[in-house]
């Protein structure tokens, strides 16, 4: 029996259904009691750093889990729930950790996009038992902007580069914690989870040893989901978003069965949009929420989930926030949502008041869940001008010139499933949502949507020089090149496909052969 220690605040049923998947049975903490008599206790920290050692403190969760660690007794903890043992963190600076171990939790400095996000290998320092089974040069999922600076070096279990080495896993006794999520690992992950369940093995060094990591692009299936016009839930397909033909909705296959072919078939990620989000509130929409529960249930690498999140008033007067529709995804097993049409109003809000309003759905999630679990997904279209003075936008010179020669477009934001179109470009939108404390940017692109005819190298190149988060390029991929070109020609740290993959003209495991010694990508 695992003891979870769940403090309300995170997708923690990935952790529940991943080592279910093991055949464990998982109880979850209810009192402070219960810490005591765990046999062994996981806890998967998610969200900020302070707001948990609120919540530890408020419930009294903080003098059983210290007395639980001085004691060396099995321990896993997870992302937060390795910052959790350390003195303090940079995240809340006034704000004590449990201080388990000496030192401290500090923000990336690098040069690269923070968070840290995608799959990324282990510089393995110790045995641990936690390597049973393990070649040694697996990857393994990490969502970060923090990382912990142990005083004793002795604890240091692996390493991993990004910009610089930096501590993704701890051992001390029976207490181990990484930075990466096992949970959302793929198989790597649920072997390293059945590891620290199963007891009295030895602990091993895996026979290869990496000196250097390195994070690889991700490759990401995404799934656009609307009910047919016979009131099945279908994943669907469009050409630059009309997913008509002939009048009917098309309909591609299932939500649950796709999503776990393409896990199957080696996904990084795999991303649902509802996408009549924005017209039916996804509360109601429960056929939705299931998908989600279901697939949570035996894909294990991250979720995604976008549409309709924003604040919302039901028939009886009854008002939701968009805080509460993103903790309903994640309670049914997202790991990130993504905002689409209101981070639209939202950054139009910013631009009429000139400042924060601190209430937003991109403030309230990323308060709560942190910024890695706010995407946002942008929409936009091609505006083509004679002249970057004609507009107040961000302009880029286009080596694909307009329908009158034009030399040069701005990217227009459109809300609503693309069928209505706004007074603000995709760069502005995307520079605001990072100041506002989104995490990754999902930047679609209505003229390429459904057209095969690959990614547009120049929008994602205005928008990723724009901000320092990650940002997923998407729409038009048509062949594994199109991969290829991305990630030379442009900074993006993962690509998104959907119609390639759903009509398996190309598999994912073809895209990762053709990259394969060109780019790095996970095996
Ligand atoms: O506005 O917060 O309710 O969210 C609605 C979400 O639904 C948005 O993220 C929006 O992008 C999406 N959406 C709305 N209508 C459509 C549509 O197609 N009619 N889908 C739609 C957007 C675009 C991509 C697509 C790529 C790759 N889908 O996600 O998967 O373009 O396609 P390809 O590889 O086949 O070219 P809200």
């Amino acid at each position: 029996m695992i003891t979870l220690l769940d403090y309300g605040a995170g997708n923690v049923r990935s952790v529940i259904n991943a080592i279910e998947s093991l055949g464990e049975a998982v109880k979850i903490v209810a009192t402070a009691d219960d810490i005591l008599s765990a046999e062994k206790l996981v806890f998967p920290g998610v969200g900020a750093f302070g707001n948990m050692m609120a919540i530890l403190n408020r419930k009294a969760y903080t003098t059983p889990l210290k007395a639980y660690l001085e004691a060396g007794r099995p321990f896993l903890g997870i992302c937060l729930g390795l910052h959790a043992l350390f003195e303090s963190s940079e995240e809340a600076l006034a704000v004590e950790g449990l201080g388990i171990l000496k030192g401290t939790v500090k923000r990336f400095d690098v040069d690269l996009a923070v968070p840290h996000i995608g799959w990324n290998g282990l510089t393995i320092r110790q045995p641990s038992q936690l390597f049973r089974g393990l070649q040694g040069d697996e990857q393994f999922y990490f969502v970060h902007s923090y990382h912990v600076v142990p005083q004793d070096q002795q604890v240091v279990l692996t390493t991993t580069d990004y910009g610089c080495p930096f501590v993704s896993a701890i051992q001390k006794d029976a207490i181990v914690a990484t930075q990466f999520h096992p949970e959302k690992s793929g198989r790597s992950g649920l072997k390293l989870l059945e590891n620290f369940i199963a007891t009295g093995s030895e602990a091993r060094l895996p026979d290869i040893r990496l000196e250097h990591t390195c994070l690889a692009k991700r490759i990401i299936a995404c799934l656009d989901v609307r009910t047919n016009d016979q009131g099945d839930l279908v994943v669907t397909k469009g050409d630059q978003y009309d997913v008509r033909e002939e009048g009917e909705v098309r309909n591609l296959g299932k939500p649950v069965e796709l999503a776990r072919r393409y896990y199957e078939e080696g996904a990084d990620e795999i991303t649902f949009l509802n996408i009549t989000g924005f017209r039916d509130f996804p509360l109601e929409d429960m056929p939705m929420l299931e998908v989600l529960r279901q697939t949570s249930r035996n894909v294990f690498v991250p979720l995604t989930i976008g549409g309709g999140i924003r604040n919302y008033t039901d028939v009886n007067g009854r008002t939701y926030s968009a805080l509460e529709v993103a903790s309903e995804y994640f309670r049914s097993g997202a790991d990130k949502v993504s905002i689409g049409s209101d981070a639209v109003a939202v950054v139009e809000a910013y631009l009429q008041t000139g400042r924060k309003s601190g209430r937003s759905a991109i403030e309230e999630i990323a308060r709560v869940y942190g910024s890695q679990a706010v995407v946002i997904s942008v929409d936009p279209r091609r505006i083509y001008v004679h002249d970057p003075a004609e507009v107040h936008h961000h302009v880029i010179e286009t080596a694909t010139p307009g329908p009158e020669g034009q030399q040069y477009c701005w990217y227009q934001c459109t809300v609503k499933g693309g069928r209505e179109g706004r007074n603000l470009d995709a760069v502005t939108l995307a520079r605001i949502c990072e100041d506002l404390g989104a995490g990754e940017i999902l930047l679609n692109c209505i003229d390429r949507d459904g057209t095969n005819s690959g990614f547009d190298l120049e929008l994602i190149n205005a928008v990723k020089s724009a901000v320092g988060i990650p940002v997923i390029a998407s729409s038009g991929a048509g062949c594994p090149e199109h991969f290829h070109d991305v990630f030379k020609r442009t900074e993006a740290e993962s690509a998104l496909a959907a119609g390639i993959f759903h009509r398996r003209e190309v598999p994912i495991t073809v895209v990762k052969e053709f990259l394969s010694g060109k780019v790095g990508v996970r095996r």
